[in-house]
């Protein structure tokens, strides 16, 4: 099996683009993007210039019961330490490039429980994709991009009593009226025993740690970027990124660009090769009209 995957894996490796190269100056404002976290008022599927967020500062797109529209059980009460505060997409030179800005660096401690981070969930005109955000979460590697087939292929991480994994309860919510708490939310992770087959590449990752003020101290800047070649689209498709803390107090989901469709490295390199050969052979045969305009 092992064989399978290893051309692709290696030539993902060896064209993987950097990473978006994150910047924070001294003030918190991250030049490569060109945005303040907390500058910004809150609001869902923004689209500004090259730019698609979303904006979700001490707001959870689900109406806890008891809590309300808060990271449960409210930001005066813990909530904060699992509050997805921004998302970010945008495309450069068919790079995907996400950026989350979040409470807390990977994981946090609530109540003797331990709650990571999620991974990063996309969909790109119904087809589902998975980035590893961290090997604590189902023992992949950080970075790995997974193609989702069936709901085997994801997990909860958290399930521990206090945390809503398991909640069936509806709940007023900004994603439809019949939602369920996992249905919203779910699922956080990529499963450990997804098949190796559906590996695609590996995203590049950089992160970094500010403090904004307040209850925004130790927010946590997430990068991640690869390419869009990786995912192997046959068309173009609308992108949608999500992630969640894993306890699912809070949730946050961003339309995004559409991911372009471009020949694969590989597939030039053989066109290329190709066009060579042909061009080989021709001044072979036809020596006179050796020119090729
Ligand atoms: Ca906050
Ligand atoms: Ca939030
Ligand atoms: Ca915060």
């Amino acid at each position: 099996m092992r064989s399978k995957w290893f051309l692709p894996a290696f030539l993902a490796a060896v064209l993987a683009p950097s990473a978006g190269g994150m910047i924070i100056d001294s003030s918190g404002n991250i030049i490569d993007w060109g945005i303040t976290p907390f500058s910004q008022p809150n609001g869902s599927d923004i689209h500004s210039g090259s730019l698609w967020a979303t904006i979700q500062n001490n707001y959870a797109p689900i109406s806890y019961p008891g809590v309300g529209r808060e990271p449960s059980p409210g930001v005066t009460r813990g909530g904060e330490q699992y509050d997805l505060e921004e998302l970010y997409l945008r495309i450069q030179d068919h790079q995907v490039q996400l950026l989350v800005i979040t409470s807390s660096a990977w994981s946090t401690q609530a109540w003797g429980n331990t709650v990571y981070l999620g991974d990063m969930f996309l969909t790109i005109d119904g087809q589902e994709f998975g980035i590893v955000t961290q090997q604590a979460n189902a023992g992949l590697a950080q970075g790995a991009i997974y193609r989702l087939d069936s709901s085997g292929d994801t997990k909860g991480i958290q399930q521990q009593a206090g945390s809503y994994y398991n909640s069936t309860t509806l709940v007023a919510n900004d994603y439809g009226p019949s939602a369920t708490i996992p249905d919203i939310i779910g699922p956080w992770a990529v499963s450990g025993s997804i098949d190796p087959d559906q590996l695609l590449g590996t995203a590049s990752m950089s992160w970094a740690t500010y403090n904004y003020g307040g209850a925004e101290n130790g927010t946590f800047i997430l990068e991640y970027a690869f390419s869009g070649d990786l995912l192997g689209l046959l068309n173009p498709g609308d992108l949608t990124a999500q992630i969640s803390w894993g306890c699912g107090n809070d949730v946050i989901r961003t339309d995004g660009p559409t991911v372009p469709v471009v020949p694969e490295p590989a597939t030039v390199l053989l066109v290329a090769a190709g066009g060579t050969f042909v061009y080989l052979t021709s001044r072979r045969q036809r020596p006179i009209r050796g020119h090729w305009n």
